[in-house]
C-alpha cells in the first residue's frame, strides 16, 4: 500500500515514471496506490496512472474522489480509499461502508492527522474521533514524510513516511511498514523496517586555502556519494571561484562579492 504522493506532481517526468513502473513490476505481491494531493490523477486522461496500471498488472489505483474499495478474497481483505480530489476541509476517512464477508478491513487515507495547534485543520484533516469511529482494523496514512504511529488504540493508524528522507532535518524518513493483521490476541502488529539509504550531512567548505575553480572541483569530486544529501556552504571572498559547480548544483557569482562571504549556497 502506498498512501499517496508517490510522485511529486501528477506530471512526473518520463524517467521518474519509468523508474516507478520498473520498481512496482518487481513486486511479487499486489499493490494498492492512493493518489495524494501532489499526484492526484488528471480526471480526463488518468495520467500518470493509466500507463502505470497498463504496465503493472499487480497494481490497483484509487482514481475516483468517491469512496471505493478493492477486494482480495483470497486474503479475506478489503482495502478502502478515495483519490484526493474531494474538498480538502473534509476528512478522507468519511463515507466508507464496511463490506460484509471479509475478515480484514484497511482504509487508506491521505491527509494530516489533527494535532490541535500544530496541524492545519483545512488540509484533509484526520481527526482522532473519526479514526476511533471507523470500522477499519488498520488505517494506512500518507502525507507526512516521517514514519509515525498516530494511534495506539484500535484501529491502529500509522504514517510510513517516505522510503528515503526528502529534506534536511527529516530524520524520521527512510522506513516502510510491515503490517500484520491477525485474529489472535496480538491483533494488528506494525513493524517499521528501515529501507532508506540516504544520509544528510551539512558542511562548510572554506575556499580561502584553494587556488581556483579546479581546486574546488577536485574537493567536490572527492565528496561524491550516491547516498549522500549534502548541504554545502561555500565560504570565500573574491571572484576567483566564480563558476558553475555541477557536482553540487551551485553557481558562485559576483553577487556574492557585495555581501562578502557567500551565504548558504547549496
Ligand atoms: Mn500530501
Amino acid at each position: 500500500m502506498i498512501a499517496g504522493d508517490l510522485f511529486d506532481s501528477a506530471r512526473p517526468d518520463d524517467n521518474t515514471l519509468a523508474s516507478a513502473i520498473a520498481q512496482l513490476r518487481r513486486l511479487k505481491v499486489p499493490a494498492v496506490l492512493l493518489p495524494g494531493n501532489h499526484d492526484r490523477p488528471n480526471p480526463r486522461s488518468g495520467y500518470p496512472y493509466a500507463e502505470l496500471r497498463s504496465r503493472c498488472h499487480n497494481v490497483r489505483v484509487f482514481l475516483q474522489p468517491e469512496p471505493a474499495a478493492f477486494e482480495f478474497p483470497g486474503l479475506g481483505l478489503v482495502v478502502y480509499g478515495r483519490a484526493g480530489a474531494h474538498d480538502p476541509r473534509t476528512s478522507p476517512l468519511l463515507g466508507f461502508e464496511k463490506r460484509p464477508g471479509f475478515s480484514f478491513h484497511v482504509i487508506m487515507a491521505h491527509g494530516s492527522y489533527v494535532i490541535p495547534g500544530l496541524t492545519k485543520p483545512e488540509r484533509f484533516p484526520i481527526d482522532d474521533k473519526d479514526l476511533a469511529a471507523c470500522f477499519a482494523d488498520y488505517v494506512a496514512l500518507g502525507d507526512w514524510h516521517g514514519c509515525r504511529e498516530v494511534r495506539t488504540a484500535r484501529p491502529a493508524a500509522w504514517y510510513s513516511g517516505g522510503p528515503e528522507p526528502l529534506k534536511f532535518g527529516e530524520d524520521a524518513g527512510g522506513f516502510v511498514l510491515e503490517v500484520r493483521l491477525g485474529d489472535g490476541p496480538e491483533g494488528v502488529r506494525v513493524v517499521p523496517r528501515r529501507v532508506g539509504e540516504a544520509r544528510a550531512r551539512a558542511e562548510e567548505l572554506d575556499l580561502s586555502g584553494l587556488h581556483g575553480p579546479e581546486d574546488v572541483h577536485a574537493v567536490l569530486a572527492g565528496m561524491k556519494d550516491r547516498t549522500l544529501m549534502l548541504e554545502l556552504r561555500l565560504r570565500a571572498v573574491g571572484l576567483e571561484f566564480n563558476g558553475v559547480y555541477p557536482e553540487v548544483g551551485c553557481k558562485v557569482g559576483s553577487g556574492d562579492r557585495q555581501t562578502g562571504p557567500s551565504e548558504g549556497l547549496r
